[in-house]
């Protein structure tokens, strides 16, 4: 309903829709499929059952261009016929083959009973059949085939999070797309109906869980006031299957409680903590359970107290358990006092800790050993904890790839690590195969887009689609995404998949190729930086990363170097370890290399490197020429906009063309400012000439070096 509300004609392709726009589809298809689909059929009596069938309604009477005709039983000969074995007779004979799809599968299925034909949305469980609604809105959109639709989908992972960095007055840290989505002062008694839709956004991907608050954590979070503003969200977001989590500050006895200490073995604490769950769940009683940041970047936790991070987790899991809530606890810690690699220093922290966990902990582990880079290798802790439920965190929020204004997909970053076999005990495992959760770092606030831009929508969708099936291509989930959030027309899917499958590798061109790492700017990490050095700590300075000389560049993280190849099974080991089979894509990661290696495309290092600054400002321009050639033909946006329907062939409308348009200008000239101070700075340490053909930087390194940004969005604090 609120959906509706807001994208009447005014707002019409403002971007607030996502990918659940509904505009009518081509006649002659529309036509087949309201007779494809006849009469529905569906339950109302529970919350769940509502929002599947309002989902379907809202949906059909969109692409269909009018409402479908509602009916308690089938009559007609065509029925769209959702439910559960609980809920409808006519689902109860599918009762035993659903049997194994789990709580949260569901079935799709052409099909004919009492000799009418029939479309089944149908699920052991309500849930699925709300999820299993999202799937055939998405055929629709995207223009498939029902003729013999058999479908049978369920989760691959059971833990399907978001995790918003929000802090509790509005600043969302690493935040590029406006402020909080929750509005703590006017919670509990005022539930803005976006909240809905952004529950609906996340039932369409299968998102079952959201972390509500920063891992910078708040002890106030846990605040009574603040609980009932929680249990005000978990309230709107339980029918579409979402559970609320938070983040906890492990001092919080000590902030809120009172107490000296909160040393995990100590009773009170213990107490404390046990209280604390029971009072959540008195009023969340589906709540899902604590993610903590503990012994990292200055938060506290169980080390202050001489105990281990298995302490720690074991403390919250007990207090959580008896109500069957989880601990989410991060591996992401590290110590700029240890003077160990940082890249080496998680693993160093958790790997002897295998099986000293509670079965409800849930090790969350980054999908790098450093930190969202633009390119990791996999973190080692994957496929080196065979005792302990490991979880993947990625970082939707492009906080080192050019915040909202670039547009980078990830799918092929999410992909390349959930593909990343780790070679566990000498055999194939993917990370993809042995998770237990998949937790993602959101993108999305108060900007009337949802998440900064409208491309950045597709890693929201991206992230979803994955954390349902980590073994999804990431260019078909492009694919649906464009028709879905575009149009279906395959002139306009085709080159914006190109488009997008290639902006990853733009953007590790122009600001970290080679696997180079961590160069962006002090603090904000707006704009290149590879020049930082000094201040607080060593590892938060680009120096420290790229350990570039008069000699060559890179970290050599061999057994010559920090040895952190050590921490991969033997056969990755020895690939990473050996200059002649590392990818080239990683190479700079693993090794420190004179600036005349031959490379494989025959030219030296210091022009290779030159080089593929330059290509990834090209490759901007390729999407900036791509963008152009979808430009609205004439008359043809305002038509759209007014009928409310997709625009016409190989066009987009002009209201989002023009503001991504704008953004790929953005975008092209600080891929060039990234190009150009790289390269002068890089030049200042090898001192070598540029290659043939490539431009001197238009200004000295002095100009790069001073530029200051102290306003850029989204900074921790
Ligand atoms: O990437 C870094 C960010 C911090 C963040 C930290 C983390 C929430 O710069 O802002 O803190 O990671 O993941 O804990």
């Amino acid at each position: 309903m609120a959906l509706l509300a807001c994208t009447g004609s005014a707002h019409a392709e403002d971007g607030y829709a996502l990918w659940m726009r509904y505009v009518p589809l081509a006649p002659a298809l529309a036509a087949d499929y309201r007779t494809q689909l006849g009469e529905v059929v569906a339950p109302d009596q529970t919350p769940t059952q509502r929002a599947a069938r309002e989902e379907l309604v809202r949906g059909l009477t969109g692409l269909l261009g009018r409402a479908p005709r509602m009916q308690a039983a089938a009559a007609g000969d065509h029925a769209l016929v959702l439910g559960t074995p609980q809920s409808s007779a006519l689902i109860a004979p599918f009762r035993d083959e659903m049997a194994s799809l789990g709580d949260d599968g569901y079935l799709l299925r052409r099909t004919r009973i009492g000799g009418r034909d029939v479309l089944l949305v149908a699920a052991r469980q309500d849930i699925g059949v709300l999820y299993g609604v999202f799937h055939l809105l998405r055929l629709l959109q995207t223009g498939a085939s029902l003729n013999a639709l058999e479908v049978r989908e369920s989760p691959r992972v059971r833990l399907r999070v978001l995790n918003h960095w929000d802090n509790l007055d509005g600043h969302v840290e690493r935040g590029y797309a406006g402020r909080s989505l929750w509005d703590w002062q006017t919670l509990p008694e005022w539930r803005d109906p976006r909240y809905t839709d952004y529950a609906r956004a996340n039932a369409s991907l299968g998102i079952n869980g959201t972390v509500l608050n920063n891992v910078n954590a708040s002890a106030q979070s846990l605040a009574p006031d603040y609980l009932a503003k929680a249990a005000a969200l978990a309230d709107v977001f339980r029918p579409y299957g979402i559970r609320v989590y938070l983040s906890a500050r492990f001092s919080a006895p000590i902030e809120l409680g009172g107490l000296k200490t909160a040393d995990p073995l100590d009773p009170n604490v213990q107490r404390w903590w046990r209280d604390k769950a029971d009072e959540i769940y008195a009023r969340i009683p589906d709540f899902g359970g604590f993610l903590v940041k503990a012994n990292s970047e200055g938060q506290p936790g169980p080390q202050d107290y001489g105990r281990t991070h298995a302490d720690g987790a074991n403390l919250l899991a007990d207090a959580l358990a008896p109500h069957g809530g989880v601990v989410m606890w991060r591996a992401f810690v590290y110590a700029h006092e240890v003077p160990a690699d940082r890249a080496t220093q998680a693993y160093t922290e958790f790997f002897g800790l295998d099986g000293a966990f509670r079965p409800n902990v849930i090790l969350q582990v980054k999908n790098g050993p450093i930190d969202f880079q633009p390119r990791e290798p996999f973190h080692p802790l994957f496929g080196a904890m065979p005792r302990t439920p490991l979880m993947l965190e990625v970082q939707i929020t492009k906080e080192y790839l050019g915040f909202a204004t670039h547009l980078v997909y990830l799918g092929p970053l999410f992909e390349e690590v959930l593909q990343s076999d780790t070679r566990a005990r000498g055999e194939r495992a993917t990370v993809a195969q042995s998770l237990a959760g998949m937790a993602g770092v959101a993108n999305i606030g108060s900007d009337r887009t949802w998440s900064g831009s409208h491309f950045d929508q597709a890693n929201w969708y991206a992230f979803g689609r994955l954390a349902w099936n980590p073994d999804q291509s990431a260019r078909d989930i492009a694919a649906d995404w464009a028709a879905m959030t575009f149009s279906p027309d395959p002139e306009v899917v085709a080159p914006i998949v190109d488009m997008m499958m290639a902006s990853r590798e733009a953007v590790v061109n122009y600001m970290t190729p080679l696997g180079l790492h961590h160069l962006m700017a002090r603090g904000h990490h707006y704009g290149p930086g590879p020049w930082v050095d000094g201040g607080p700590r060593a590892d938060w300075t680009a120096v420290y990363y790229h350990r570039a000389d008069r000699d060559g560049i890179g970290f050599d993280r061999t057994a010559r170097g920090s040895n952190a190849v050590a921490q991969y099974a033997p056969e990755v080991a020895a690939k990473y370890a050996d200059l002649a089979q590392v990818p080239e894509p990683l190479l700079l990661w693993f090794h420190h290399v004179p600036w005349d290696h031959r490379m494989a495309s025959g030219r030296p290092l210091w022009d290779e490197l030159v080089a593929r600054y330059s290509l990834g400002v090209r490759q901007v321009q390729a999407m900036q020429a791509t963008w152009a050639s979808l430009a609205p033909l004439p008359g043809n946006a305002n038509a759209s906009v007014e009928r409310g329907s997709a625009p016409l062939l190989g066009s987009i409308d002009a209201q989002r063309h023009e503001q991504v348009a704008a953004y790929l200008k953005i975008q092209l000239r600080e891929a060039q400012w990234w190009r150009d101070a790289s390269v002068a700075y890089f030049q200042s340490i090898s001192g070598r000439p540029l290659p043939p053909g490539e431009a001197t930087p238009p200004h000295p390194l002095a100009y790069y070096e001073a530029l200051q940004y102290p306003s850029a969005p989204g900074d921790g604090r």
